[in-house]
């Protein structure tokens, strides 16, 4: 009696939290429709492509204002769910309130989100599965401002992007005006070691740093300019030195943003990024959009050709 009693429970649970989660077929770009989505940072995990964003406010927005980040996943390009709100900004009580752009890694089955809040630095919330929820796991930043020694600017702090290396050590970049890297202890909340800048010839560095790697290369993008185009460098080892390849993605229509993720899924490669196309699209009121990435033979990536029609479902 008791043993159903419980069942029956779960099961009640089971249904209140499936009836929370919003699921949709992709239409082409952009892909999210139902709300304004910025920043995407991309995850595989368990055979599913995890999709972690900012919420832009509202339609018609002129100043970018976010408050929350959102989680998406797909298992087949085709059919899409969001999560309830894994997490929100003043979920992080040491910080602004406002939500820019993140990353979620996971290691050990854990996952971390590194966030970053506009002027008051990069946190970290940690959670047993990719939808959350999320807890901030420091208390207090991971990174500020005063970390950023080259930088003169309060929002010099932003835009954290993870890679963990073949060799099990993981690497952050981030940045806006300068870019910067550091490594991270084995259980990804403390910084480990000295925090050095990136620089090479031709390195306009705008913000949102997105650090990936492809047979035994490293690729650092990159926004580039403003309006913002997205440019990247190559190099063998992760500390450099790097070699300037070209812009790899235009000016993202009605976006002076443009932030890209970088992400093989099943076979593929895959380039997400926002613009400002969805109806009362803005600049600051964006939408997270997803195409196809090429490489060429010598490694280099090919520019990406945005397409309003979006990626075909995988079989
Ligand atoms: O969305 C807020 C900020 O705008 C992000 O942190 C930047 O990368 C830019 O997209």
């Amino acid at each position: 009696m008791k043993k159903s009693f419980a069942f029956f429970l779960l099961a009640l649970w089971g249904l209140a939290a499936q009836a929370q989660v919003y699921d949709w077929v992709a239409d082409g770009n952009p892909l999210v429709k139902h709300k304004f989505t910025a920043d995407p940072a991309t995850l595989v995990y368990n055979d599913t492509l995890w999709i972690f964003t900012g919420e832009d406010f509202a339609a018609n927005q002129q100043h970018t204002h976010m408050e929350n980040w959102c989680v998406f996943s797909t298992a087949d390009m085709k059919h899409y769910r969001e999560y309830p709100v894994p997490l929100r900004a003043d979920a992080f009580k040491w910080s602004s309130g406002i939500a820019y752009a993140s990353q979620v890694v996971e290691r050990g089955g854990k996952f971390y989100w590194y966030v970053s809040t506009d002027n008051t630095g990069i946190g970290v919330a940690v959670a047993d599965r990719p939808e959350g929820p999320y807890k901030d796991v420091l208390g207090k930043p991971l990174l500020t401002v005063a970390d950023c020694f080259a930088s003169k600017h309060a929002w010099a702090c932003i835009d954290p992007s993870v890679l963990i290396d073949d060799d099990g050590q993981a690497w952050m970049f981030w940045g806006n005006g300068e870019c910067y890297y550091v490594k991270l202890k084995e259980n990804m909340t403390e910084i480990d070691g000295e925090i050095r800048q990136v620089d090479f010839d031709g390195f306009v560095f705008e913000e949102a740093p997105w650090i990936h790697k492809h047979d035994g290369k490293y690729y650092l993008s990159y926004a580039s300019g403003f309006p913002e185009r997205i440019a990247y460098a190559m190099a063998d080892h992760i500390e450099g030195p790097w070699t300037y390849k070209g812009i790899l993605n235009e000016w993202a229509g009605n976006s002076s943003s443009n932030h890209q993720a970088i992400q093989e899924y099943k076979g593929r490669w895959y380039f997400v990024y926002h613009n400002g196309a969805l109806k009362g699209g803005t600049p600051s009121s964006r939408s997270v959009c997803i195409d196809y990435l090429y490489y060429n033979p010598d490694g280099t990536m090919k520019r990406v050709q945005m397409t309003s029609e979006g990626v075909l479902p995988l079989e």
